[in-house]
């Protein structure tokens, strides 16, 4: 077999991870209300405490004053996120208008929140559905999946009056 890795990649289409119906319910470990969170926003995070990804997340939504539900995850038998199909953490699982829309990833999690705050007209679903998951057989057989975007903020075609110039 050749060296080149061969990918063959297929991206997911539609709403990414919005969820008909809540995740089914545990008791929160801990509830961050951040008086004056006017955010709107109603969030879950499911973590492992020692985790660093996880810690990114909290740190992003401790900073910006974002209120949420924490959800720690028993890292062995990992029931309190049986149901979701991507099998790592951190996940934050939002409540919309259009259901539960669920973020993979500390990178995406942060870059679709902030584009939220940034612009809150756009729902998270829309914000969600920018950030396509990947997967990709590279050579040696093994199924990867990447979260496409993950680093970039989603401010569509607003002037955000921060060029490459104004960067200096
Ligand atoms: N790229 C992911 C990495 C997340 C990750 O690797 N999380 C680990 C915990 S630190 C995990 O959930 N591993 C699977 C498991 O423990 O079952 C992110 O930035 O969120």
């Amino acid at each position: 077999m050749s060296n080149e890795k061969k990918l063959l990649a297929k991206p997911a289409s539609g709403a990414q991870f919005l969820l008909k119906e809540p995740p089914p319910e545990h008791p929160p470990s801990r509830r961050v209300s951040i008086p004056g969170d006017n955010t709107g926003l109603k969030l879950t995070l499911y973590q492992y405490q020692t985790c660093p990804f996880c810690c990114k997340v909290r740190a992003f939504l401790d900073y910006y004053g974002i209120s949420y539900d924490l959800i720690e995850v028993n890292p062995v038998l990992r029931k309190e996120v049986k149901w979701s199909s991507y099998k790592k953490v951190p996940v934050v699982v939002a409540e919309t208008p259009q259901g539960w829309q669920q973020l993979n990833d500390s990178s995406m999690v942060m870059s679709a929140l902030y584009s939220y705050l940034y612009d809150p007209s756009r729902e998270l679903p829309e914000l969600a559905s920018y950030y396509p998951p990947l997967t990709a057989t590279d050579a040696d057989g093994r199924r990867r999946t990447d979260i496409m975007n993950k680093y970039f903020l989603m401010y569509g075609d607003r002037d955000t009056k921060r060029t490459k110039e104004d960067i200096k």
